[in-house]
């Protein structure tokens, strides 16, 4: 397992661009690679500088603002594109060809062996160029390619002896992580150089199989912010850094400005024009509320009973709900110390069955049980509110 030295390279400048909505200007692109390299990814994938003489001028300037990050493009299998991307000054070239039978007969018409030959040719081309750039080559739709095919082809790549990395790539979306774990797995064992996985999230697994390529071996994971890109996107940045987090969470520190997450998410967000989605992993707007009254206490007594992240660390804060019918008692006194009000525990425990019955009725905002708590407090609640107290000898007010 390379889980201890694995690079993330996004490709929100790349991948992300392919998003619908995504029409970056030049200096929106200049700030979100800056951003992005503050947060701390360590390269950036930008749009083969083919695709418009404006995209060219992007590649340059990013490959010339001195950032951290390595800042690499994204090129066809041909010394043309290789050409161009060349000359723009990025320090790496990721190389890509489909190998499955869907792209080699409805894309680029080339056999197994026409692919390889035609890869020999480029990549020694382009090391003959830039001895020191780094270079990458994937294969496109990995995952729809025989494996005879995909693993002859990556072989014959790895023995030229020219390549940095080798790519692979659920391009549709289909791959499971047992699967992936297995053909990286096999691939790890075949081949010498670093291995990149790029998952697309049509079937939900897009994280899931980044994580799975890292324990076959993966030394690179492919993300975008939000995860945007083509169709619905590849794994997210945010959601890879949260997989990440769980299994080793000093590393995720050290490595990255955890506090960035936020502002590079909704930096994105408002160019693209979209929402954070409400169960976003770690910016959702519920990924750190807590609502039922047994989760509640256990939350204000030790957070991590019911918390694998710790918000704090990426500048947010968690925020437990009381004003609903699954309410418990501990969160509503914790609510009242927070006010400074003072009511005996007896007291809490009756007002706590009291907001259970009232919010079966109507439904309460944070504000309703501020109110009520500030009336029993000053000794204002009504009859209604009197049978509540003495029901409260019987049922246990923490019983949701
Ligand atoms: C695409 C190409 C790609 C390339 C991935 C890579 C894919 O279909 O736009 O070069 O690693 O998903 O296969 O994004
Ligand atoms: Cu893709």
């Amino acid at each position: 397992m390379s889980l201890e030295q694995y690079a993330i390279i996004d490709s929100t400048l790349r991948e992300g661009e392919q998003f619908i909505n995504a029409n970056f200007t030049h200096e929106q692109k200049v700030e979100i690679a800056r951003a992005l390299d503050e947060f701390g990814v360590e390269c950036l994938e930008l749009t083969s500088p083919l695709a418009s003489p404006g995209s060219a001028e992007d590649a340059r300037t990013i490959a010339r603002l001195g950032l951290k990050a390595k800042v690499l493009t994204h090129i066809r299998c041909q010394k043309e594109d290789a050409r161009v991307a060349l000359d723009t000054g990025v320090a790496g070239l990721d190389v890509v060809i489909g190998t499955s039978s869907a792209l080699r007969r409805f894309s680029h018409s080339k056999s197994i062996e026409e692919i390889i030959d035609l890869a020999a040719d480029v990549l020694t081309w382009i090391r003959s160029q830039a001895p020191d750039i780094v270079l990458r080559f994937s294969t496109e739709d990995s995952f729809r390619s025989e494996e005879a095919d995909l693993f002859r082809v990556y072989l014959a790549v790895d023995r030229l002896g020219v390549v940095n990395r080798l790519g692979i790539a659920d391009t549709v979306g289909i791959a499971s992580p047992g699967q992936v774990a297995r053909i990286v797995g096999t691939l790890r064992r075949m081949t010498k150089a670093d291995i990149e996985f790029h998952g697309h999230n049509d079937s939900g697994c897009a994280v899931a199989n980044a994580f799975a390529a890292l324990e076959g071996g993966a030394t690179h994971i492919d993300t975008t912010v939000l995860g945007i890109g083509e169709r619905n996107g590849i794994a997210s940045l945010g959601a890879f850094i949260a997989r990440m987090y769980t299994w080793d969470r000093d590393l995720v520190r050290q490595k990255y400005h955890l506090d960035g997450l936020r502002g590079l998410e909704l930096l994105i967000a408002e160019l693209v024009g979209v929402d954070i989605p409400f169960n976003n992993c770690i910016t959702g707007y519920c990924a750190f509320t807590h609502k039922a009254g047994i989760h509640a206490k256990a939350i204000l007594n030790a957070p991590e009973t019911y918390e694998a992240l710790d918000p704090h660390d990426f500048g947010v804060t968690r925020y437990v709900s009381i004003a609903h019918r699954l309410t418990g008692w501990n969160a509503v006194k914790g609510r009242a110390d927070q006010l400074g009000v003072a009511l005996s525990t007896e007291q809490i425990k009756a007002l706590t069955l009291h907001i259970k019955a009232l919010a079966d009725e109507k439904r309460l905002t944070l504000d309703d049980v501020d109110d009520l708590l500030r009336l029993w407090a000053n000794g204002h609640h009504d009859a209604a509110t009197d049978s509540a107290l003495s029901l409260a000898e019987e049922t246990p007010a923490d019983a949701q």
